[in-house]
């Protein structure tokens, strides 16, 4: 086969214009349920979920399909506990001056504070690391394009994958972040972009008011 061959779309699901608006009703009651938090239990998640989500993370589309994306995903107690302590000073830090105090004002509804438990008690952590260069298969240098963009919707449908099979979230952007590459073991060609923490919540896991409230769609959209 030629690199330029085209397959014909073959997996193409027509749905009836009723169901189709039934169906994306749906989805969104699906989606409005999906909520960030900071309670986790240690109840244990098999990884054969966590491997379906990395592959549905993995369709997304990218930059000349260069798919710039590598998914650390973590379960070791040992490499939590270390997670734990690397975010949790850097947080540290964040919190008492360097967010400055626009931030912390903005901050201040979510109620979060330097203490990470959750890093160490959820079953899963996924640290996610861009590749602004790979390599070939023949070990040569490769470029890749949009690498933000990409890996920025493979993360969106990494989340949207974990919540639909039943697992609760939150992404975390530990500033600096680039502790994850050693920790990680990463190559140099990769920058950690998120971590994202998945599990069963506690029971007593709670949600921000303020996180519930999301702009209308005249505030987000405009059809023209
Ligand atoms: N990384 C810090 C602070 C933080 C920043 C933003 I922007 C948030 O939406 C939430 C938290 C922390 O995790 O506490």
């Amino acid at each position: 086969m030629q690199p330029h061959d085209q397959l014909p779309l073959h997996d193409f699901i027509e749905y009836s214009e009723q169901a189709m608006v039934l169906r994306s009703a749906d989805f969104l009651k699906t989606m409005q349920r999906r909520h960030s938090i900071r309670q986790f239990s240690d109840r244990p998640v098999d990884q054969a979920i966590i491997e379906n989500c990395l592959l549905t993370a993995g369709t997304a589309p990218s930059g000349a399909n260069h798919q710039p994306w590598y998914f650390a995903a973590i379960n070791s107690s040992s490499v939590k506990q270390k997670i734990r302590e690397h975010a949790e000073a850097h947080e540290r830090g964040f919190y008492e001056g360097r967010a400055g105090q626009q931030w912390l004002d903005d901050l201040k509804p979510l109620g979060t504070n330097a203490d990470k438990p959750y890093l160490e008690i959820a079953p899963w952590l996924i640290a996610v690391f861009s590749q602004k260069f790979s390599e070939t298969d023949g070990g040569e240098k490769q470029q890749n394009y949009y690498v933000h963009e990409s890996v920025g919707i493979a993360v969106g449908m990494l989340i949207t994958a974990l919540h639909n099979a039943g697992l609760a979230t939150l992404t975390h952007t530990p500033k600096p972040m680039n502790f994850l590459t050693n920790v990680c073991g990463r190559p140099d060609n990769e920058r950690a972009y998120m971590l994202i923490i998945a599990g069963y919540p506690a029971k007593n896991a709670t949600v921000p008011v303020h996180a519930t409230k999301k702009k209308s769609l005249s505030e987000i959209a405009s059809f023209l």
